[in-house]
Parts: C-alpha cells; structure tokens; sequence
C-alpha cells in the first residue's frame, strides 16, 4: 500500500466494500462451487442448511475487539478500538467480510456513547444492532461512591445494593435508547472464605436486587442471569451455576432467563444435558461462546473441544425444534471472549466460523433415525447417526452462505490481503488500549 492511500485513509475509518468483496470472491468461486455441489448432491438437507446459515447472526461483546490479558499482563498488539465509535467500525469491518456478526453487545459504564443518535447512525451505517447490554458491578468505577469490593446486590450495607440496583437500571436506559431489548447481569459477588456468608441471606438480597431491576425492564425486554462456577471469589459464587440463576430467573418471572457462558462450569460438566433441560423449561435465554481448557479461559469458540460445541448445538436445535422456536431469533447468541496472543479480529472471525460450522453440522443430524435408535437402545447407532453429522465436512457450506449474503468466501484471508491491521494501526496508532478486562 504506497504512502497516498494511506493519507486518504486517516481521514475515512477503514471500510471494506464490495469490490474488494467481489474480487476476493471471483478468485476462489469456482474450486468453491465445485465443493458445494458435491455437499448438495450428497445430501438432500444442504440447501436448507445453506439459508438457515445466512439467518443466523452471533453478536460481537465490545469488550472482546482489543488484546486481552492475565493478571500478570497485557500484550497489546496495536490499532486498539480508542472508543466506542472505533469499535462500532471494528464490528463493521468483521460483518462486512462474514455478514455474520450484524450485533454489537455492550458493556457499561465502558461503553457509555456521547451522542446515542450519532452511535445509532454509525451502527445503523454498518448494518448493525444492539443486542444485549451488560451491566458490571465488578469493578469500582472513578468517583464510585461505595465499594464492590464485598458484593453489590448480595452487599450487606443497602447502600451498596442500591447504588448497584441504580446502576443496572441507568443500563437497562442506555439499551433502550439504543434499541437493544436485554440485559446480562453478571455478577461476581460471593465469598472466599468458608463462613463469609450466610448463603440465605445472600441469595435473598440478591434475589430483592434483581427484582426491582426486573421490574424496570421495558415490556418486550429480557433479562439474562449469567452464572459462574468461580473467580473472583473463590469459595462461592452467589450465581455460581446453572440450578442458582434458574432459580432467579423462575422467581423474578417470564422475562428473566438463564444465560450459559460456556467458559463458567467447573471441568467436564456436561453443559448439553444442562441446555437441553433449560431449553425444556423454557429458561434458556442465550449464550457466551467461547472455549476453555480449564476454566472461564474465554479462548475461541471450537479451538479446544468443538466436538462438545457441536453436541450443544445437536440440543438446541432438538429443542428449539421441539419448541416451535426460531433459530436466528428467540435465543440470545453472543461471544465472550479474549485473545491475548493473537489478532482479536481474526480470532474473532475464527470464533464465529466455528458457530455456524457447530450449528450446520447439528442441522444434518438425521433426527428420524436418532429417535429410532434411542427408542431401539441401539447406542452403537446413535452414535454413528451423531458422528456421521459431526465429521462431515461443512465449511463450503457455511462459506456458501456468507457468499449468498454478500460476505467473503475466506474472511480471514481478504482481511490478511487487504491489510487491515495495519491500517488500523496507522488510523489508531500502535500504543491503544481498548476498554475491557
Ligand atoms: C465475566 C463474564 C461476563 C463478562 C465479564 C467481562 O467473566 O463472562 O459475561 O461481562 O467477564
Ligand atoms: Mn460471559
Ligand atoms: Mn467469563
């Protein structure tokens, strides 16, 4: 890229449009129709598979496009969203290569805009929507009046609870301004020590926390209860798994769900069983995607167990089926993760790549046969029936789909070839720092 288009770019936030989109594509579309063609005739469920693809969307967290890092670190890597604007653009350069990723999902006070209408249009400029504000009241803010260093709505001063309390609702406010109709309440109180607590009391506060944070939802909101097995507080957590905020979500009412982070459980816990049985009980609210080896480790969604990804999503499609619900629609579909050693935009894309080969191999699980051979107890069958879904190859399929929406056969590899690190990094400068963990 010679010096001059550089200069033209400072003044104009790096965009990518559809020629570049075009010309990518024309490169790879015949050696990729020839793969599609062979995944259509070989399986009648294809098509279907193909426009349910384009449908579905998985929201970017704002808090996921700079470097994270460690208690001990932080490796910026350069070209750091500086405010919410630039993140917005970042979300925008990831949806224009996928058409994947048309949502944004806010975290507040880091996310606060200057001007809603102004951050309204510059979405609505990319073509994207707010989904699901979070709240935090795990960090003390500047000119913060009491601490959270205790709790917040568990807090055993009323001040505490109530300045929190405030503070999700002020939240629940900027989403609407927004258009965004959710909340994820994430809390990180709990105990580290046997005999902090008195888990009674604990849970009950909280519990008259979230009701009056429930009862400022507007009509059409929902509100999503985020559970944690551990950290920061190491003995208990007081919405440390799946049966706590089901809990809280059955008491407060209809609008309040469950949300599983699949980085939140303790090792091996069997998470399809727990989103099967939710999604029964009509109290799965939605997810954050990521994946982990050990812990809440927020690494790219597939790059450690995709098999178990895909056995989530064989559930959901089961029992959002079973439900009568729309698949793009009626769960909450987020990723929450970080990415200390490489690029948050392709580790990004790498995530969201992930999701839609996870849900596209759950699609072509013959369902028919499956309940055959579960009512036979022929297991040996019903492992085929699952596997034979699992180890198809669907990546045409899912690059199909974004050709068909007008995104990039291989966006990893247009955002390589037009460069947009760097560009980013001369836009934005090689020492930022994004907002976030
Ligand atoms: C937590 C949790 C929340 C997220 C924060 C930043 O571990 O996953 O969803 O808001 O991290
Ligand atoms: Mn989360
Ligand atoms: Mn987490």
């Amino acid at each position: 890229m010679c010096l001059s288009a550089f200069v033209v770019q400072k003044f104009h936030p790096m965009k990518i449009d559809k020629t570049q989109i075009q010309k990518h594509n024309d490169k790879l579309y015949s050696a990729h129709q020839r793969k599609v063609k062979q995944l259509v005739n070989e399986n009648t469920a294809a098509k279907r598979v193909i426009n349910k693809l384009v449908d579905f969307h998985i929201a970017i967290p704002s808090w996921a496009l700079g470097t994270g890092g460690t208690r001990f670190g932080r490796f910026s890597g350069g070209g750091e969203p500086r405010n919410l604007e630039e993140k917005i653009s970042d979300v925008g350069l990831l949806h224009s290569l996928n058409k994947s990723s048309g949502a944004i999902s806010l975290h507040i006070p880091w996310d606060i805009p200057t001007s809603t209408r102004k951050i309204k249009a510059l979405a609505a400029e990319h073509g994207l929507q707010f989904d699901a504000v979070n709240s935090n009241t795990f960090q003390d803010q500047p000119g913060q009046k009491h601490s959270y260093k205790f709790g917040s709505l568990q807090h055993v001063n009323a001040k505490v609870r109530q300045q929190a309390i405030d503070h999700n609702i002020d939240v629940i406010k900027h989403g609407k301004a927004l258009g965004s109709n959710s909340i994820t309440v994430w809390l990180s109180d709990g105990s580290c020590f046997p005999g902090q607590l008195n888990f009674r009391k604990t849970f009950q506060r909280t519990l008259e926390g979230l009701q009056e944070i429930y009862a400022a939802l507007p009509s059409n909101w929902k509100m999503f209860v985020e559970y944690k097995a551990f950290e920061p507080n190491f003995y208990s957590m007081t919405v440390g798994d799946w049966g706590q905020s089901y809990l809280y979500a059955s008491k407060l009412g209809p609008k309040a769900y469950t949300l599983v982070d699949l980085g939140h459980h303790l090792p091996n816990a069997n998470i399809e069983q727990i989103v099967s049985l939710l999604l029964m009980e009509g109290k799965l609210g939605g997810f954050h995607f990521n994946d982990s080896k050990y812990g809440d480790d927020d690494l790219t969604v597939g790059s450690i167990n995709p098999y178990q990804l895909f056995l989530i999503f064989n559930e959901l499609v089961e029992g959002m089926d079973a439900r009568k619900m729309n698949h793009a629609t009626d769960l909450g579909w987020m990723i929450d993760a970080s990415h200390n050693v490489k690029d948050p935009l392709e580790d990004l894309l790498q995530s969201v790549e992930a999701i839609k080969i996870a849900y596209a191999q759950a699609l072509l699980v013959d369902r028919r046969e499956l309940n055959r051979a579960q009512e036979a107890n022929d297991v040996a069958k019903a492992q085929e029936i699952l596997q034979q879904a699992y180890r198809t190859d669907v990546r045409p399929l899912v690059a199909e789909a974004r050709f068909k929406a007008g995104a990039a056969l291989q966006p990893i590899q247009l955002f390589r070839d037009l460069d947009v690190r760097k560009q980013l990094i001369f836009e934005r400068g090689l020492k930022t720092v994004a907002t976030g963990l």
